[in-house]
């Protein structure tokens, strides 16, 4: 084929790629595709993967500590629902052609981010309380909106995953609330949680939009459906009344309600912070990469056995037939 003529063939495609997303038509794994929308669904579907899967980390801290039975199997059953997660993720991304061991060498390696906020320590039992309210909520707001993403396995992936998030926001909330309602070491220990997990929450939405590398391009392409900036907004607005319920207050004295914006203002955020533990130097970034290797290379038995199991069935099969 001409240069000229593969040019040409080249930006048709990307016409015919961009009418799709813009009639709101879902981009389907055998679909053709511009290798930098490939590229972009990867790197965020796998790093939404493994955000769930070292997610489980500082939830599980607390399974063998949570106060009765009853609290215990809730959050089994959560941090499960978190693992869940994670695989359909790790499936969806494999549809656009990067494999398992891939990603998670990428991952073991320190070369895939993974969301900065789970790396921050599980100091009290609040702590699992507030990781469901202000974690799971701030997580919601963004994939409500991933529920609609022009990717359709990841879309479609969302879907679940949201119906369990919210059963997981539910849960935190409700934790607080016994908390708010407790003695007064109680109270002070939901009010202390809530102090030490705003900031990193407001976080996760990542950097402010002028700061935003990828937000542009994905929202061109309808990867995301709102920016940065406006979810973070969103889970401002949200979170100021819920506190009330809770009778707490969040950390930051510039918050008001800004009548012109219709929203509330809110302080500013620590991005040194933000871009330190993205860095790998948050307070657990060494701890939760070491339990990942640790549980990768435990379970190398479990994935050789399986292998050889597949291996010795596949035969026998062929045995069979002949
Ligand atoms: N932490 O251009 P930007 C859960 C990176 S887990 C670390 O705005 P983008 C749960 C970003 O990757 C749910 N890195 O990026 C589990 C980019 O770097 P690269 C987690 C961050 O992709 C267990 C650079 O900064 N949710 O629910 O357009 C228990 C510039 O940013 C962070 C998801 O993963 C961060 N917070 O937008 C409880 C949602 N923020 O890759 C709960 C899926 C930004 O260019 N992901 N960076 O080197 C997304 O929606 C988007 O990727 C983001 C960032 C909104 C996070």
């Amino acid at each position: 084929m001409e240069v000229q003529d593969f040019v040409q063939k080249n930006s048709l495609g990307e016409k015919l790629f961009q009418q799709k997303i813009d009639t709101e038509t879902k981009i389907e794994p055998k679909d053709w595709m511009p290798d930098a929308y490939r590229k972009t669904n990867i790197r965020q579907i796998s790093q939404h993967a493994h955000s769930e899967v070292v997610g489980m980390l500082p939830e599980g801290n607390w399974i063998t500590r949570a106060p009765s039975l009853k609290r215990k199997a809730i959050l089994l059953a959560k941090v499960q629902d978190e693992a869940g997660h994670g695989l359909y993720l790790y499936s969806a991304a494999e549809t656009l052609g990067i494999s398992r061991d891939e990603m998670i060498e990428q991952l073991l390696t320190g070369k895939a981010k993974y969301s900065s906020i789970f790396n921050y320590p599980t100091l009290t039992w609040a702590d699992m309380g507030a990781i469901g309210w202000l974690v799971d909520g701030a997580a919601i707001l963004n994939q409500v909106m991933l529920c609609r993403t022009s990717y359709g396995p990841y879309a479609r992936a969302m879907v679940r995953i949201c119906k369990e998030e919210s059963f997981h926001q539910r849960q935190g909330f409700e934790i607080l609330l016994v908390l708010s309602k407790g003695t007064p070491e109680q109270k002070a220990m939901c009010q202390d949680a809530i102090n030490r997990w705003w900031w990193p929450s407001l976080m996760m939405f990542g950097p402010r939009d002028s700061e935003s590398t990828n937000s542009d391009q994905s929202m061109q392409w309808k990867i995301k459906r709102k920016t940065n900036d406006e979810l973070r907004q969103q889970f401002v607005d949200m979170c100021v009344e819920q506190v009330k319920v809770l009778g707490m207050t969040l950390p930051d004295k510039d918050l008001q309600w800004n009548e012109q914006r219709g929203h509330y203002d809110f302080g500013e955020i620590n991005w040194n912070e933000f871009r330190n533990v993205v860095k790998g130097n948050g307070p657990c970034n060494k701890q939760r990469l070491n339990a990942r290797k640790k549980a990768h290379e435990d379970g190398a038995w479990v994935r050789a056995a399986a292998m050889a199991h597949a291996k010795k069935k596949a035969e026998n099969v062929k045995q069979n037939a002949a």
